[in-house]
Formats: C-alpha cells, sequence, structure tokens
C-alpha cells in the first residue's frame, strides 16, 4: 500500500533537512510538565541545563518517549543512544538568543549524519513570537562547516562566506511535538517577546557507529535507547 503522507515521506528530510513534527505526548501532559519546569526552576535569567537526562528523572523518561525511540530508531538503526541534551527555558520576554549552530560537530565529537539525528522537543507551545526553532532549510548539503571553538570547548564562530546570506524559515512548534532534524542542519531560535514561559529540549541520538571524532563511551551523556 503506497499511503505515505508527505508528513512521513523520507525524502522530505533527505531534501529540506528536517521532518514535519513528530507527537511524542499530549499537548495536556507536554504543557503539565512545562508547569512544573517553571516552577521547578527559578527565574534568574535563561536557564540552560545540559545533559538534563542524566539528572532529572523527566528528562530521562522523555528522551527514551517510545513515539520517538521508534522514529529514532527507524531513521539511524537501533543500537542508537542518546549523545547529549540541552534544556532551554526562555522565561517571559526574555531576550535570549540560541545563535546559529550545528549539533553534530563539536571540539569533541563529529557524527556521521547518517548514524545520527537531532532533536527538539516542544514541551511548551513555542510559537514564532515566543523563540520558535529556525532552520536554514537544506543547509545540511553543506556538510560541517568550519568551526571556530573558543577555549571553553564552546562553538563560536562559523568562517564560511555562504553563511552571510544565509536564510532562516521558523517552525513554530505546539507542546507536545518534536522536530527531528540533520545534525548538519543549521538552526537557531529568537527572543521569546511573549508574557508565556517558553521550554524546549534539544535531544542529540547517535548510534554507537557514528562517532568520526571521539566515541559513545567517551560521551558523559550517552545512554543507550530502549526500544519499546
Ligand atoms: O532551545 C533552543 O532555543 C535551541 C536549542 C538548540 O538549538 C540546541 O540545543 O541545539
Amino acid at each position: 500500500m503506497t499511503h505515505m503522507t508527505r508528513r512521513h515521506d523520507p525524502s522530505l528530510f533527505a531534501n529540506r533537512g528536517y521532518l514535519a513534527p513528530v507527537q511524542w505526548t499530549t499537548g495536556h501532559a507536554s504543557r503539565a510538565l512545562a508547569h512544573y519546569l517553571g516552577s521547578a526552576h527559578s527565574q534568574t535569567g535563561t536557564t540552560v541545563v545540559r545533559n538534563a537526562h542524566l539528572t532529572e528523572q523527566w528528562a530521562r523518561d522523555l528522551v527514551q518517549s517510545p513515539a520517538l525511540v521508534n522514529r529514532v530508531a527507524g531513521l539511524i538503526g537501533p543500537e542508537a543512544g542518546v549523545d547529549q541534551t540541552f534544556l532551554v527555558i526562555k522565561w517571559p520576554h526574555d531576550p535570549a538568543e540560541v545563535p546559529m549552530h550545528q549539533d553534530g560537530v563539536s571540539v569533541a565529537t563529529e557524527l556521521d549524519p547518517v548514524r545520527a539525528v537531532s532533536c527538539w522537543l516542544s514541551i511548551s507551545d513555542s510559537p514564532e513570537s515566543a523563540g520558535a526553532l529556525q532552520f536554514s532549510i537544506g543547509s545540511h548539503r553543506w556538510g560541517y562547516l568550519p568551526h571556530v571553538f573558543d577555549d571553553t570547548g564552546a562553538l563560536t564562530a562559523h568562517d564560511d562566506p555562504r553563511l552571510t546570506d544565509c536564510e532562516f524559515t521558523t517552525v513554530p512548534t505546539t507542546a507536545g511535538e518534536a522536530l527531528l532534524f540533520d545534525t548538519r542542519l543549521l538552526h537557531r531560535s529568537g527572543p521569546n517577546s511573549t508574557a508565556r514561559i517558553r521550554i524546549g529540549l534539544n535531544v542529540v541520538y547517535a548510534h554507537r557507529s557514528a562517532y568520526r571524532r571521539g566515541s559513545a563511551s567517551q560521551r558523559e551523556g550517552w545512554v543507550p535507547l530502549r526500544l519499546p
């Protein structure tokens, strides 16, 4: 039966670098989680928690959501795991922006994009005005771009002339949706100009064999996927 919708067309992933949102839980459950996170964290500037899945039970559960795990295993194969997570809470009227970057490359790692995939989970609603994710569609076809890392290992700049004219498309999401995207896809997010909290969890999933630099065993955050 050829009943494949555009939503699930794998060529979309190859051509534009991301899939239409995957529902990992209900909007109701996700908004309840957003409410909990808003009360559990203090509102002193943008909240960033690296590898939240190692320290917070809700994140440990979330990265193993059956709907996500099935999708990820279908894209990169079963022996995959979580490479890292990154929680960002943008509080109401938070001016913070996440600058453009590619998830699959850092000082410590370079991931084979065929065996790794990025995922951004919209824990709250994320309309454009709240700092939704923005993709430079098709930029994954450029491969990993030359990067500059600062002393801490953080990525500080891209030294490639193509980036001067790079255009971004905003992809608004609602609570409980996830965007799966190529680890080379340039992405960023803008400020939250709304009176509501905006919460997203970025998860990079990688197959054990995905590491061109580094290895799964050297990754502090690596945990194997539990297939349902
Ligand atoms: O939550 C955001 O605003 C962006 C997070 C992101 O791009 C990342 O962690 O790679």
